[in-house]
């Protein structure tokens, strides 16, 4: 006869490390519930205590001198569940040693002129607005000649990697072989006065331009897509809901963002982090052009069927 208690079955499932779905508290929810939370990172501040620790230590010793720009609401090395910024300085004389990971990196330039990102090779310079890619496995380092520090916004898929635990790399050990300069049309780098006068052309107070592989039209990556917007003054973007996470730096003007139930005030080299599904829009309340850099993980997304929008309010 059984006399057995559901505690008393589960008591003895416990034993072999067996456990009920049906009271477990991370089934799947109704909709996308990310970790992140909508979140702003002042960039005057940041770049005062950044100019501050590379008086205190060498580019050499910190390896890579990065402040991780991390989410209260998530653990680990995130800024949004899936993508990670940090803003990055090298001084003048310095060098970044090389290296090469697993992780998708992409360098969007702040300030400072004189410095370059060589990628296997081939340099590429650095100037403010400007996107510089080094794709997976690709050995890197930074160095700077001219005076004065160059600060950048480094975007990497490393939280996506932390969660597969194949996140690896490996330090370039001989010394470096000869650089040669890239070629004006490589897909590695995306220089500002281009993207800049492509943003000009398009129509409409709110102008969205992806960067795209120069010959392929594809993403920059297979894992982190990127874009730069024109938001006119006084101009508002549409209301946006989808599964892709989303993290921007302000590459001119001021504005605020409405993200969910938060409302972010920005300006120029402010980065800001809009998690996974929460309804966002944007506004230029100063009164200049408004010109934003972004990067998501929308590829990544895409390229595993994931990717979806949302209709707001609906
Ligand atoms: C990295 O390798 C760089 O190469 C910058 O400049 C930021 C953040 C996390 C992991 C690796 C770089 C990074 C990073």
């Amino acid at each position: 006869m059984l006399t057995d208690s559901i505690e008393e079955v589960l008591r003895r499932a416990a034993e072999y490390a067996a456990f009920p779905l049906w009271t477990a508290t991370d089934r799947t929810p109704p909709s996308p519930i990310p970790r992140a939370i909508p979140f702003a990172w002042p960039y005057a501040p940041l770049r005062e205590l950044l100019l501050r620790a590379s008086d205190l230590i060498t580019a050499e010793e910190a390896r890579r001198r990065v402040f991780r720009l991390l989410n209260p609401g998530t653990q680990g090395s995130c800024t949004t569940d899936t993508l990670f910024a940090g803003l990055q300085c090298i001084l003048e004389g310095e060098r970044a040693p090389a290296h090469r990971h697993t992780p998708f990196a992409l360098r969007f330039i702040i300030e400072g002129n004189g410095a370059f990102t060589s990628v296997d090779g081939e340099r590429l310079w650095m100037e403010p607005g400007d996107l510089i890619l080094t794709p997976s496995w690709t050995y890197h380092d930074h160095q700077k000649d001219g005076p004065g520090p160059m600060i950048w916004l480094d975007g990497l898929d490393v939280p996506l990697f932390a969660f597969l635990r194949i996140g690896f790399q490996e330090n370039w050990s001989p010394a470096r072989s000869t650089l040669v300069d890239a070629q004006p049309d490589t897909s590695l780098r995306f220089p500002w006065p281009e993207m800049r006068a492509r943003l000009l052309t398009e129509p409409g107070p709110y102008a969205v331009v992806p960067y795209l592989h120069r010959l392929t039209g594809a993403p920059i990556s297979r894992t982190i897509g990127a874009r730069a917007e024109r938001l006119d003054r006084g101009g508002v973007t549409p209301r946006r809901q989808h599964t892709a996470s989303h993290i921007y730096n302000v590459i001119a003007g001021h504005g605020r963002s409405t993200i969910a139930d938060t409302v972010l005030e920005w300006g120029p080299g402010d980065t800001l982090a809009i998690p996974a599904w929460h309804v966002h829009a944007h506004e230029n309340t100063g009164d200049e052009t408004a010109f934003l850099f972004a990067y998501s993980d929308r590829p990544l997304l895409e390229n595993l069927g994931l990717y979806r929008e949302g209709v707001p309010g609906a």
